[in-house]
This record gives structure tokens, C-alpha cells and sequence, in this order.
């Protein structure tokens, strides 16, 4: 029996385990991505964990979230990561130079490489037929130590597309329609695999916009095949000789097979406020306030270019916005250069820098009760930094035509013709803002810089005999990393991590994190439980180092999304699902709760457990691997690691 893509390149890598479906696997990585949200903290648990250098074949850090610099704290970061890239032999992607994933698909993603980012778009490479997962931070600190990362082998889902996208229909929307028939929860453990003859006709920017949004049905990566437009991409930008084929056997089988006919597509939107509430653009009739093009998911040169042909001539109605986000400095210069950025500038746009800014609620938010159209891949509930705004996700083709019209509109009934931007034979290649790492003797001297936004991780203690505590909160179903602990505003305290544990929940409940301190100090546990897909969204995993931090020991859920679930237990948190998911309605916030002899049972391999709460008695499961039960009796990875290090050294 043949095999898929995904097995063929994750048995080349296979580190730890035998491949086994659904059976946890240890891969070795290749490379790895940060970005400076993540980052710091990241580095930090590298340096706690003192080793000397990086043990993969290629690091990049990127500056690209926290590029508001109100007040010391952003550059603070940015200095600090600056100088630990230089120490550890890491590429520094400077502020400025663009989005991790536009940029690292630019430039270094290759086909058949595995790629850990610490950021949930990670995927993004798939695009050009890497295996690209996004986890938290310590977990790509550990990979940059050489440690293997451990997944559950995948399912392998087959998206078979056929046909091609006619005039106006777009890779975002293929996405979108992708969303429509997985959702956005229960895809966990699965990989997307995209074959059939329609692949042929996307060039990677397009595979790359289709695998970045993938992130949102909770599969753990997505993955185009290394073909002719493969070649002709890297070629373009410098790299043919990086080429390799790749396809998955002929012979090969798949879980489960998706057929989807890209002639059929049509423009669609994700409406809020969810990315799988998929609508077609034909059935939403509404005035819009705000336009905002760019993000991981779509600001490549053609999206862009296409935009500005689109808008060339034309002004901004009034009574709407428009904020323009190129993906990358590569991007940027390149419409610079050939006079599109002036079309888009007479059209009234607002070009902001090459970040990922609106995207995350870090400029532009929209006004009260507003309708934004936005070209990125996340609506949530106020993660555009103004909750009571409508967030609908679109093609910049959506975009343009509604920025046109003031209302949102179908491009295919602006009566334009469509613009058809080829992707040059030769993008503009300019690598002077990424620092490549220092010779290794050079690397000795270097100090490394540390502002007072820079503080230490902190550490768990090991997990206690028993959990003892109180439920602080209680929440529904789908909550996202994004209500946990929020970004925008709050983004620059990522690296103070008692100071950003202020507003863990802030969005649901602002009372949560006193409470928790309260319970904490009195020496008791914290207790969270939740509804189903708990933890979806980002990769951030001060989702769980500022609970833990605040005392949380333990989350009950329906379930609980991948990156996040391996997050808990890499913070030493338990993260226990319900047998009966109608027990969540047993556990009201303000119940006293108790799991006896946690420990123990940790020690004995079980995974079933009781929780005592009054009368009740609730069963729970914890599905973890023998070296998930290792890392949560620790209190976590990094004093597992550590203590792993110390035992090899002694
Ligand atoms: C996001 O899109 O939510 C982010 C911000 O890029 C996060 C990472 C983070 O929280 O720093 C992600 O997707 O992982
Ligand atoms: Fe940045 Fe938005 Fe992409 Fe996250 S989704 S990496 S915030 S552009």
C-alpha cells in the first residue's frame, strides 16, 4: 500500500515511536519560525533549558506582531531578540520586514522540509510542500534544542480538487468552501492533503493563502504536493536549485476524501463570528464601514496588484475606510516600484506597515457597531480590538469591489473586467533586513540585551497529590485563545507575564484573575471548565503559562483543541475532558472541587479519573502519552527538560 504525502515525510523524519495511526510519533525538525509575540518567551525557556547553540538546519525570528512601539515595551522585545539571535546562530527577520509566513514562504520554506513555527499559521508552508505546524513556544524551543516534537500520527484528509477557478473566484474562497464542509471543530489529529488535476492551475501563493486559513478547521497542517508551479515559485525567488518533486503514491490511501470542483466556486465570506460561518457574497446585502486588505492569509504580490488595478483611478467613497497591509518588504517595494502603491494611495487607501497590525486587533479597529471587511483568516468576537463590530472575512477581490461600492459587493457584478496579474518570473529579492547568524566565534561575545519588560519565565511546581480547589470559571462552547488571554492592546505585555495575567478571560469575565489570585494565595487550586473545541485559535500558549501562573491545575472540558491541549500540559495543567459531557452542567462556577490522588494515578498510567464535587460524582478522562504524564508530573517541559538535561549530564 502506498503511501500520502504527509506519512511519506513524516516517516522520513521519524524520530521517536513506530508510525501508527492516532499514536503519538516524535519527528525530527528541520526548521523553525518565531515570531515576537511567542518569541520572547520562547527564548527565554531556551536559555533556561542552557544549551549553547541551535541544533537545527535553519532559525528565523521574526519581528512582525508587536511593531506599535507605544511605550518601551515592543523594542524592548525587539532589542532582546535581536541579541539572542545573534548568540544561538538564529536568522533575525527585522521590524519592518514583513509577516513570518509571507516572509519565510519567500525565502526559506522548502519542499519536503518539516517546519515547527510557534504561531498557528505556520502552515502557510504547506504551501510549497513543506510540513508546517505551528506550536507553542516551548515546544519550538525544545525543537531548536534538537528534541524531537511529538503529534499523534495523523488522518489524512484528501481535498481532490478539480476544475479551475473561474474569473473573481479566488484561493481564499476555495478555502472558505473547504471551511463550509469541515468546520471548525473536530478535525483535530488530521492533515489536509490537496491533489487532483485543479491543483495544477494554483500557483503557490494561492496553495499558500488555502493551507495558512486551513489553520482554522483544527487540522494540524495542511499540504500541497512540490510540482511545476513549485519549481517556477522558488525559481522566481532565487531558490530553484532548493527544488525537489514530491507527490503522495499512486497507490495511496486516504481517510477520508473531499471533492471539490474549483470551477464551481463562487466568492464567499466568513461571517461573524466565526471563520466556518461560511455565506455566499450574493446573499449579504450591507453597508460597509471599513476595508481592510493583508495579513498572512492574503497579501502577497498578485492579491495585492490585483487590488490596485482594481481601485487604479477610482476614490474612496465617503463614510468608509480603507487600511492596506502588504505582506512582506518584498511585497511592498515591489508595488512601490512598479507605481501600484501610488494607485492604492489616489484611491484614498491607508497603507500601514508590513505586519500583521489589524489582523490582531493592534491598529484600525473599527468603529461601534460597525461592518469591517477584512482579507484575514480570524472574526472572533472582538479580536478586531471593537467588540460590538461584524467582522466578515473575504477575498481581496471582495474587499476592493466592496471598498468600491461602499456596500459588499460581488465583484462579478461590478461590470469590470477581471484583472489577470500574472506572478512575476522574478520577484524583487532583497535580504538586507534579515541578519544572518554570527560566525560561532563571533557568537562568545555576544551579551545579550534585556529591557525591564524582559522577565523571567516562570516555573510550575511539581503536580500535587491531590487537586483541590474551586471552579473560578465556567465557560460555553468554542472559546478561543483569543478570549483566554486577548491580544491587541494588551499584546505588548507578553514578556511579564504576571502583569499580562491580569487579563486572562478579560474579554468573558474581568473578574477572574483577582479571584484566582485570591484562591491561589490561600494555597487552593483554580479550576476552569468549558464547553466543546475549548482553546481554538492561536497558537499562544499564554493561554496556559498566565493560568498556570494564576494557579489553574487542571481544565474540563467537551474538548479541547490540539495546540492548546498540548500547551496545558506543557505548563503542567491537566487537561481532563468529560465523560459525559452533560456533566458540565454539574459544575457551575463557585463548586468545590477535588481530584484525589492526581498524582498517584498519574504514576499508575490511568487515564480515568473521578472529580468530587459536593455529592456529585463526575468521571473524567485524560488521554496523554506515557511522556505527556512524565511532563505534567514535572509541572511541565521546561523543568521536565531541565531535569532531563541534568540526568544526561550527571
Ligand atoms: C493569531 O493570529 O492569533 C496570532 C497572533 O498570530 C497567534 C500567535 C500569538 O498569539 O502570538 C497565532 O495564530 O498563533
Ligand atoms: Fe499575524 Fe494575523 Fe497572520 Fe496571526 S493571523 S500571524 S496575527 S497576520
Amino acid at each position: 500500500m502506498g503511501y500520502t504525502l504527509t506519512e511519506k515525510i513524516l516517516r522520513q523524519h521519524l524520530a521517536d515511536g513506530s508510525y501508527e495511526q492516532g499514536k503519538e510519533i516524535g519527528i525530527k525538525i528541520d526548521q523553525t519560525l518565531t515570531q515576537d509575540a511567542t518569541g520572547t518567551m520562547a527564548y527565554l525557556q531556551f536559555e533556561s533549558m542552557g544549551l549553547e547553540e541551535i541544533s537545527t538546519e535553519l532559525s528565523v525570528s521574526y519581528v512582525d506582531h508587536n511593531t506599535i512601539q507605544v511605550g518601551f515595551e515592543n523594542a524592548d522585545d525587539h532589542a532582546y531578540l535581536e541579541s539572542i539571535a545573534k548568540k544561538y546562530g538564529i536568522y533575525f527577520s527585522r521590524p519592518g520586514n514583513g509577516i513570518c509566513h509571507q516572509v519565510h514562504l519567500e525565502r526559506f520554506a522548502r519542499p519536503g522540509k518539516t517546519l515547527l513555527g510557534s504561531d498557528s499559521h505556520t502552515p502557510t508552508a504547506g504551501g510549497v510542500g513543506s510540513i508546517a505546524i505551528g506550536a507553542g513556544g516551548l515546544d519550538v524551543a525544545v525543537a531548536m534544542g534538537g528534541g524531537a516534537y511529538y503529534l499523534a500520527a495523523p488522518r489524512v484528509i484528501n481535498v481532490r480538487l478539480e476544475g479551475r477557478l473561474q474569473p473573481w473566484a479566488t484561493a481564499k474562497d476555495v478555502v472558505l468552501k473547504v471551511l463550509s464542509i469541515l468546520s471548525t471543530k473536530g478535525n483535530v489529529g488530521c492533515v489536509c492533503e490537496y491533489t487532483g488535476e485543479g491543483i495544477s492551475s494554483l500557483t503557490v501563493p494561492e496553495r499558500a493563502t488555502i493551507t495558512n486559513m486551513g489553520a482554522e478547521t483544527g487540522v494540524t497542517t495542511s499540504i500541497f504536493p512540490s510540482d511545476e508551479q513549485t519549481r517556477r515559485f522558488l525559481k522566481a525567488q532565487g531558490r530553484e536549485e532548493q527544488w525537489i518533486a514530491l507527490a503522495p503514491d499512486r497507490d495511496a490511501t486516504y481517510d477520508q476524501t473531499i471533492d471539490i470542483d474549483l470551477s464551481e466556486i463562487e466568492p464567499l465570506a466568513a461571517a461573524p463570528h466565526s471563520p466556518g460561518n461560511i455565506i455566499r457574497i450574493r446573499d449579504l446585502d450591507l453597508p460597509v464601514d471599513q476595508v481592510m486588505i493583508g495579513s498572512c492569509t492574503n497579501s502577497s504580490y498578485v492579491d495585492l496588484m490585483t487590488v490596485a488595478a482594481m481601485l487604479k483611478g477610482r476614490h474612496l467613497p465617503p463614510g468608509i475606510s480603507l487600511g492596506i497591509a502588504p505582506g512582506s518588504r518584498q511585497v511592498l517595494n515591489s508595488i512601490a516600484r512598479n507605481g501600484s502603491l501610488s494607485d492604492l494611495i489616489s484611491f484614498g487607501a491607508r497603507i500601514l506597515e508590513s505586519s500583521c497590525g489589524f489582523c490582531i486587533g493592534n491598529s484600525m479597529s473599527p468603529c461601534t457597531k460597525s461592518v469591517s471587511i477584512r482579507t484575514s483568516n480570524r472574526n472572533f468576537k472582538g479580536r478586531s480590538g471593537t467588540p460590538s463590530a461584524s467582522v466578515y472575512l473575504t477575498s481581496p477581490v471582495v474587499a476592493a469591489a466592496s471598498a468600491l461600492t461602499g456596500r459588499i459587493t460581488d465583484p462579478r457584478d461590478l461590470g469590470i473586467s477581471y484583472p489577470r496579474i500574472e506572478m512575476p518570473e522574478r520577484f524583487d529579492i532583497d535580504d538586507s533586513m534579515i541578519i544572518p547568524p554570527l560566525l560561532p566565534a563571533k557568537r562568545a561575545e555576544q551579551t545579550i540585551c534585556r529591557g525591564p519588560n524582559i522577565g523571567e519565565p516562570p516555573m510550575n511546581s511539581p503536580m500535587p497529590e491531590e487537586i483541590s480547589g474551586v471552579v473560578t470559571i465556567r465557560v460555553g462552547d468554542l472559546v478561543t485563545t483569543d478570549h483566554i488571554m486577548p491580544a491587541g492592546s494588551r499584546l505588548k505585555y507578553r514578556s511579564n507575564v504576571p502583569k499580562y495575567s491580569e487579563f486572562v478571560f478579560e474579554p468573558l469575565d474581568n473578574g477572574f484573575s483577582g479571584r484566582a489570585i485570591a484562591l491561589r494565595d490561600k494555597g487552593r487550586h483554580n479550576v476552569i471548565v468549558a464547553g466543546s473545541s475549548y482553546g481554538q485559535g492561536s497558537s499562544r500558549e499564554h493561554a496556559a503559562l498566565c493560568p498556570m501562573y494564576l494557579g489553574v491545575k487542571a481544565i474540563i472540558a467537551k474538548s479541547i483543541e490540539r495546540i492548546h491541549a498540548a500547551n496545558l500540559v506543557n505548563f503542567g495543567i491537566a487537561p481532563f475532558s468529560f465523560v459525559r459531557e452533560a456533566d458540565w452542567e454539574k459544575l457551575p462556577e463557585k463548586t468545590e472541587i477535588t481530584v484525589p490522588s492526581i498524582r498517584r494515578s498519574l504514576e499508575a498510567g490511568m487515564s480515568d479519573f473521578i472529580a468530587l464535587a459536593g455529592d456529585e460524582k463526575i468521571s473524567l478522562k485524560l488521554s496523554l502519552s506515557q511522556r505527556q504524564r512524565d511532563i505534567l508530573l514535572a509541572g511541565g517541559l521546561l523543568p521536565f527538560t531541565v531535569k532531563t538535561a541534568e540526568r544526561k549530564r550527571d
